[in-house]
């Protein structure tokens, strides 16, 4: 099956061996050999679930690459996708699937589990040129591929909705954690009026900032590429802030359950460190100022959404067991109520 993807790409290479990777939440992920060529390949399922216009999706892609082709300076690496025979970025498979074909940096990890602080200056500085990178890129050029993405307050409006159907009665069992996403709602109406009034720009930005999708070198921990621009959109600077500080600082995975944890300070400080050193004489002195406001509004809108996921019946993240998306809320509360009092 793998072959027949690879041939509309390489229609006189055949493949060699491939191996399922990664640990994201959304998309399926190969990595694949072909023979003869000393570089392995990504090949990857677009879910067209969470991103129902492939196409437009590759076309920020390659619009997005050839952006930081033209910047002789940008330090990273690029995502530059594979085209078919045909010319297009990505193959229609005979059940509709979408695939795309990607470099593979080969020689990298991503610092997924728990950055160091070495990691954690290396990957926010990344974020941070990366956000440079894309700056100069035409608003109106780049396809919303999720529309309101990091709208929360849209966010709240659909979890009443859930909430109040409650189609899989798990809304009791989770009382608690409701309270406390509603409590949290301060967020993110202060960050949409900041946005809305203009004291917060909107520019291009990244929207996935994890520490999962930054890749470093395996032989010197420095950055090498800034990987899954899927949701490359028109945003704010502070979700890109804030969702690093949710996945660097914690001292466990999102994953792991947590009634109190405790943040990383030293982690947070690198963190810094590296997001400022690349991003001077760029940011607006709002973005600055309120950076730990973005780190409020994305923990506890990724709380918002482990818990709609739950209580709509898991229907949006890959789940192992039935409760793990209340896990993961009662993780990202947890982590809220620790940068909190900070
Ligand atoms: C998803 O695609 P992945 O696994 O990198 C999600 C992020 C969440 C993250 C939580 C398109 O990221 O927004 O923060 O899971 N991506 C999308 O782990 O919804
Ligand atoms: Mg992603």
């Amino acid at each position: 099956m793998i072959d027949q993807l690879i041939a509309p790409f390489f229609p006189n290479e055949r493949l060699e061996s491939y191996e399922i990777l990664g640990s994201g939440l959304i998309n399926k992920t190969f990595k694949v050999h072909l023979v003869g060529r000393a570089s392995p390949l990504l090949l990857q399922e677009i879910n067209t679930h969470v991103f129902p216009d492939a196409v437009a999706l590759m076309g920020n892609f390659v619009e997005l690459a050839a952006h930081l082709r033209r910047q002789a300076n940008y330090p990273l690496g690029i995502l530059d996708p594979i085209c078919t025979l045909e010319g297009v970025s990505y193959f229609k498979d005979e059940h509709g699937a979408f695939w795309r074909i990607l470099p593979f940096f080969e020689g990298t990890y991503s610092p997924e589990q728990l950055p160091n602080t070495k990691e954690a200056f290396e990957a926010a500085w990344a974020y941070g040129i990366f956000l440079k990178g894309v700056a100069g890129f035409p608003l109106a050029k780049l396809y919303a591929s999720i529309p309101d993405f990091h709208h929360t307050v849209q966010r709240y409006k659909r979890f009443r909705d859930i909430l109040k159907a409650d189609i899989v009665q798990r809304a009791t069992s989770a009382a608690t954690e409701i309270a406390q996403v509603f409590e949290a709602e301060q967020y993110a109406i202060q960050v949409d009026q900041m946005l809305k009034n203009g004291q917060i720009p909107i520019r291009p930005v990244h929207n996935d900032t994890k520490a999962g999708n930054v890749l470093l070198s395996n032989a010197t921990s420095k950055a090498v590429a800034v990987i899954d621009w899927d949701t490359v959109m028109p945003g704010s600077v502070l979700s890109d802030y804030g969702d690093m500080v949710r996945t660097f600082v914690s001292d466990r995975y999102e994953d792991a359950p947590a009634a109190e944890l405790t943040i990383r300070k030293e982690v947070w400080e690198a963190l810094d460190e590296g997001f400022l050193s690349a991003t001077t004489g760029f940011l607006t002195k709002n973005e600055r100022e309120y950076r730990d406001l973005g780190a409020l509004w994305i923990i506890s809108e990724q709380a918002l959404r482990f818990l709609s996921d739950y209580l709509d019946g898991d229907r949006y993240y890959k789940t192992d067991y039935a409760e793990h998306n209340l896990v993961r809320a009662r993780n990202q509360l947890a982590l809220l109520a620790a940068v909190r009092n900070k």
